[in-house]
C-alpha cells in the first residue's frame, strides 16, 4: 500500500493522524533509536524527516537508522534537492505555493524529480503555504518568499482552492519551526470549509491541547519537531497522539 494511502486510512479511521518531525541535525548517530523507539510507540502515525538547513554530521547515516527503526513510515520533508535520500518510504513533494520565488516553486522539483525516479521514491505532491507566525522563520528566510499575513484567512483560502485544482495531495499549513505562535484556529477552519484536500499543520504546536483544538478547526495531520526535542518533554509524544485522535 503506498504512504499516501496509508495516511488517508488513518485521517479515515482516528479522524486525524500525528506525525513527528526528525532533524537529523538535532540528534547523534548513536541518540537516533531511542528517539525513534519512543515515537514507534508513542501512537504517533508517521515520522517525518528534514529541515530547512541541515549542516551534515552524517545526516544520510542517522536517516538510515531511522528507517532501519521506525515501524511507521518515513517521509522525506526535504528542505532542498541536496536532502533526497534512499532512506524514506515516500517524500512530500514540496511546492512553495504561497510564495512568488519559481526556484521553490518549480525549479527545484525539475532538478528533483530524476533523482526521485531514479530512487524510486513514492512523491506525495503537496502545496506548502508559509503563514505568518511573529518573526522571520528558516524556512521563510531559505525559501525567500513572503509568508501569508496570520490574520488573512482569505488569501489562505484562496491559495488552498489553487492548490485543489492544480491537483495536490495535501495541504501544508506551516508556521514555521520553531515559530512564535501556530497557525490559527480561525484560518484552519477557513481552509477546511473551503477544501477536501487534506491539510496538514505544523509549526510553534507546543501543547496537546492546541494540537487537539487544530484538529477541532479540521486538520487532518498534526506536525511537531521542536518541542520534542527537548529530551524532557518526551512524554509529551503520547499526550499529543491521544489529543490528536479524539
Ligand atoms: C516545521 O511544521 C514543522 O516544518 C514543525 O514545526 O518544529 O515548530 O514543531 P516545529
Amino acid at each position: 500500500m503506498s504512504v499516501y494511502q496509508k495516511l488517508l486510512d488513518v485521517k479515515a479511521s482516528k479522524g486525524a493522524g500525528y506525525l513527528v518531525l526528525v532533524d537529523p541535525d538535532r540528534w547523534e548517530l548513536d541518540q537516533v533509536d531511542h528517539f525513534i523507539e519512543q515515537i514507534n510507540a508513542s501512537g504517533a502515525d508517521g515520522i517525518m524527516v528534514g529541515s530547512s538547513i541541515i549542516l551534515g554530521n552524517g545526516a544520510q547515516a542517522k536517516m538510515k537508522r531511522i528507517r532501519e527503526v521506525a515501524t511507521l513510515p518515513v517521509i522525506l520533508f526535504p528542505g532542498n534537492v541536496n536532502q533526497l535520500t534512499p532512506h524514506v518510504d515516500a517524500l512530500f513533494f514540496l511546492s512553495v505555493v504561497s510564495g512568488r520565488n519559481p526556484q521553490f516553486l518549480i525549479g527545484d522539483q525539475v532538478q528533483a524529480a530524476p533523482i526521485v525516479r531514479e530512487l524510486g521514491l513514492e512523491a506525495i505532491s503537496t502545496a506548502y503555504m508559509l503563514i505568518e507566525s511573529g518573526r522571520v522563520t528558516a524556512a521563510e528566510f531559505i525559501s525567500g518568499s513572503k509568508p501569508i499575513p496570520r490574520d488573512k484567512s482569505e488569501i489562505a483560502v484562496a491559495h488552498a482552492l489553487a492548490a485543489e485544482y492544480l491537483g495536490f495531495k495535501f495541504i501544508y499549513l506551516e508556521a514555521g519551526s520553531g515559530a512564535q505562535q501556530s497557525v490559527s484556529t480561525e484560518m484552519v477552519r477557513a481552509v477546511c470549509k473551503y477544501t477536501d484536500v487534506p491539510v496538514i499543520v505544523g509549526g510553534g504546536i507546543h501543547s496537546p491541547d492546541e494540537a487537539g483544538r487544530l484538529v477541532n478547526a479540521g486538520a487532518a495531520f498534526i506536525v511537531t519537531g521542536n518541542v520534542l526535542e527537548d529530551v524532557s518533554n518526551s512524554h509529551l509524544m503520547e499526550q499529543f497522539a491521544t489529543a490528536i485522535h479524539q
